[in-house]
């Protein structure tokens, strides 16, 4: 990889994966406790959201709250809480997206999709339900040391979620599928729809601790963004060259459905290149924080040299 790590050599990437795992770990178990039980009225509806959200995903943008966390000297209890609440959100937009009127896919996280495994209502309404669930969680629970803070962090997320952000993203989306697009337009595209909800991830588990300046703060937006881009772009980079096992849903098709990527307006190599600049410039709007950006540091390799 071409970027230049500033990760402590006493820290390797062995120690990465340890924290990794235990935060993927306690998510799991957060989450398990958060959703309603699946044997609650609506029944059907309760296990269709538990089976969207449980026993499968990277937790990328959990990771990335508790990263960004440990630069404010937060509460894990309180990360918990906002990570839980991202990763609602991500699952309910994976379970919208894989629908027929939408990208029409049968597989996600090695299983069938929620749809599949459903119905089409039940996926819709599962969706619908955990987007709620999260503001709610995010509503309910003290996150942040002033109300001012917390009614800002629902204020960030609304918008990461909504028109001006993941929704808004997914709209440009399914508008440029078989049409010729820019690479300004790609990125546009991909900031709001993948970008912004891991760019909040970084922020609102940042918001978790202790105030930061509006330096601190804009190093790591930029940070976000920067990962939140790459992330995307490394997606599409296996799209093309992993396989459906690899990945746990279907390899190929962003070219099957004719859809603009990195990939498609670049090449591959250039792509490439593209995601190890991103990377080495995420590792530099951190630099400041010194050790105590190591899991953002180590969470961005991730991103970038992941396999699935
Ligand atoms: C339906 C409002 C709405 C939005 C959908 C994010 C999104 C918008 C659709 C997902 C489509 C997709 C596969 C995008 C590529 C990037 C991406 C979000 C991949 C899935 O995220 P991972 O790899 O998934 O973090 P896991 O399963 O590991 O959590």
């Amino acid at each position: 990889m071409a970027a230049n790590l500033k990760i402590s050599p006493l820290k390797p990437m062995s120690d990465f994966q340890d924290w990794a795992r235990t935060v993927a770990l306690e998510m799991e178990h957060a989450l398990e406790s958060l959703l309603p039980a699946a044997n609650t009225e609506p029944a059907r509806l309760h296990d269709a959201m538990r089976y969207a959200t449980l026993g499968g995903g990277k937790r990328v943008r959990a990771m990335l709250a508790f990263a960004a966390g440990l630069v404010s000297g937060a509460d894990p209890k309180r990360i918990k809480i906002v990570a839980a609440a991202v990763e609602m959100i991500h699952a309910y937009s994976l379970a919208h997206d894989d629908l027929p009127s939408m990208d029409n896919d049968v597989l996600r996280r090695g299983k069938p999709t929620c749809h599949v495994e459903f119905d089409e209502a039940t996926a819709l309404l599962a969706g619908d339900a955990l987007q709620a669930l999260a503001f709610e969680l995010m509503a309910t629970h003290r996150l942040a040391e002033s109300t001012e803070t917390q009614v800002r962090m629902q204020q960030l997320f609304a918008r990461a979620c909504g028109s001006h952000g993941m929704a808004g993203g997914q709209a440009i989306d399914l508008a440029n599928v078989g049409k010729q697009i820019t690479l300004p337009e790609l990125e546009f595209m991909h900031i709001l729809k993948t970008g912004a909800l891991i760019r909040a991830s970084v922020l609102l588990g940042a918001d978790c601790g202790k105030p930061l300046g509006d330096a601190e703060i804009a190093h790591l937006d930029r940070y976000g963004k920067l990962v939140g881009l790459a992330f995307q772009v490394v997606d599409d980079i296996l799209d093309c060259e992993s396989n459906t096992e690899k990945l746990g849903k279907t390899a190929g098709k962003d070219q099957d459905a004719n859809k603009p990527t990195y990939v498609s307006l670049m090449g591959l190599m250039p792509a490439r290149k593209f995601a190890a600049e991103l990377l080495g410039d995420a590792l530099d709007a951190v630099a400041g924080f010194g050790e105590n950006a190591l899991r953002l540091r180590q969470l961005a390799k991730f991103i970038v040299e992941r396999q699935h």
